[in-house]
């Protein structure tokens, strides 16, 4: 690599010291996000899940880099300080939610920036990691074809992989699959046929292709980089049992909740936040207990792939 390109990246990227070296020792990194954190929970949860998520990681042989904006910096693996001090902003308006539109901003302001999917997707390339983990992605949103997330797009045009549990039903999910499709992103179904809907171990839609192992995840991951591929790869891990909801509820709230927020009139970036913590509060909170059960899990299984596809590495150099 030139070195000019190494000096720019060091000014751009401000790595924590362990994800440095252990990407300098081709060792398995996982990217997690931080918009979960800022707009996707409340405090203290939203600490609380992000800790035990890097902890899943870790228990999968990976070491979690969880990626923000932190005055103006583009940080790649963040504190447990630092995490705490971003939970605390959840709800409030002082953190800016960074899609691909808005990372510039947050740069060129020095604001403190959290990344949604798209945002972390786009510093992970950077970075060089491969493995991404979080729960739900962006779609399309029910009754607004145009509401279609910077998401979709990114995983069109970035080679990251994200390990995710599908998207939400408060999504249109068939029009989220067609996008998905068009953009040419793979969709692998995790020891599934068909695709997972978050809360529901299905939502009838099928996946591009069934993996069952970290090793055929990295293989497809390997192949996607040999054809010289600039897209993502999408793969949908089913909830673990124990983080299933009853489907009617879960399908019930989102419904209830995309309703009230037309009648509200949220639209635009608003919209997600509002939805997800509506849904919070019309389960009672289960949404939110389920929620944390597959983060942890997708940080767990986004690990082992990460550790499959760095022994492949390290052997075809070798
Ligand atoms: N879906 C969830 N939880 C989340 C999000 C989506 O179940 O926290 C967050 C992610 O950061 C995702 C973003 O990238 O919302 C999508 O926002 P938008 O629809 O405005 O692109
Ligand atoms: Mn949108």
């Amino acid at each position: 690599m030139a070195l000019w390109y190494n000096g720019l990246m060091d000014q751009l990227l401000h790595f924590s010291p362990l994800i440095e070296q252990t990407l300098a020792d081709g060792g398995a990194v996982v990217a997690l996000e931080s918009t979960v954190i800022t707009h996707g929970l409340p405090y203290p949860q939203n600490v609380e899940t992000a800790l035990a998520m890097e902890a899943a990681v870790a228990s999968g042989g990976a070491v979690p880099a969880t990626i923000a904006i932190l005055g103006g910096k583009a940080t790649i693996g963040l504190s447990h300080d630092e995490i705490e001090y971003l939970g605390q902003l959840a709800g409030g308006d002082r953190v800016r939610k960074c899609s691909r539109r808005d990372l510039p901003i947050a740069l060129a302001c020095g604001e403190d920036g959290a990344t949604t999917v798209a945002g972390t997707m786009i510093l992970a390339a950077l970075a060089h990691i491969e493995l991404f983990a979080t729960g739900g992605i962006g779609g399309v949103h029910r009754g607004h074809p145009f509401d279609i997330s910077a998401d979709l797009r990114e995983l069109g045009q970035t080679p990251v992989t994200v390990v995710s549990s599908g998207a939400k039903s408060i999504l249109d999910l068939p029009a989220t699959r067609e996008v998905l499709e068009t953009e040419g992103v793979t969709i692998v179904g995790y020891g599934v046929d068909e695709l997972p809907a978050f809360f529901a171990r299905s939502c009838g839609l099928p996946v591009d292709v069934r993996l069952d192992d970290p090793r055929a995840v990295a293989a497809l991951i390997q192949a996607r980089r040999r054809l010289g591929l600039n897209s993502g790869t999408l793969i949908a891990v089913p909830a673990p049992d124990e983080a299933c909801m009853e489907p009617d509820e879960a399908e019930e709230a989102a419904a209830r909740a995309a309703r009230e927020a037309d009648e509200a009139g949220i639209h635009g970036p608003a919209s997600t936040p509002w939805l997800l913590r509506r849904v919070v509060e019309l389960t009672e909170g289960r949404s939110m207990t389920a929620n944390s059960a597959l983060l942890q899990n997708n940080g767990r299984v986004a690990a082992q792939i990460a550790v499959s596809l760095s022994h492949i590495e390290r052997s075809t150099r070798s």
